[in-house]
């Protein structure tokens, strides 16, 4: 018997999304919403297939996506945020539940979460993956997002 393989192609045409971002270090998160929405146009996603939810911060994050998911209008949601570290133990709330949250919620209800949530020691961290040396992690994030809905919709149909 051959091995069978099934994975995502990288082809958003017909997938909707939604992309939660953070207004909190805006400067950062605007920059990973760019990165964001080009990568779902490069790969033919239809503007009308995105659907952009502002939320304060990356705290509020979890509750918003399970809304969305019981929603059932998208075939991923890719989370934007950016937590830097201050100088109190505040940054360890904040990223943890966001991550656990999110975290939660995709693997309860099998719709793909990407999690595009910078977490950094420095402003200079969250610059160089915004854009900068280390790329866009909102890039990565609706890649991600666009391989996994795929990947999702292959096995749920039974198709490889
Ligand atoms: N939210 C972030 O997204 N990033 C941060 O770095 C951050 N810090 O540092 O405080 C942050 N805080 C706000 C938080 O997400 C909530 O909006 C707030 O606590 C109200 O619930």
């Amino acid at each position: 018997m051959p091995i069978r393989l099934t994975e995502g192609q990288l082809n958003a045409k017909g997938l909707a999304f939604a992309i939660v971002v953070g207004r909190f270090n805006s400067f950062i998160t605007e920059r990973l919403l760019s990165g964001a929405l080009d990568a779902l146009a490069r790969h033919g996603c239809a503007e009308e297939d995105i659907e952009i939810v502002r939320v304060p911060g990356s705290w509020e994050m979890p509750v918003v996506v399970r809304e969305l998911i019981q929603l059932e209008k998208h075939d991923a949601i890719i989370c934007l945020g950016a937590v830097i570290r201050g100088d109190t133990p505040h940054f360890d709330y904040v990223a943890g539940e966001a991550a656990k949250g999110i975290g939660q919620a995709a693997a309860e209800s099998g719709v793909p979460v990407a999690f595009g949530v910078l977490t950094c020691n420095t402003l200079e961290q969250a610059i160089d993956r915004a854009g900068g040396k280390s790329g866009n992690k909102g890039t990565d994030a609706a890649v991600t997002a666009i391989e996994m809905a795929d990947l999702m919709r292959r096995m749920r149909e039974g198709t490889s």
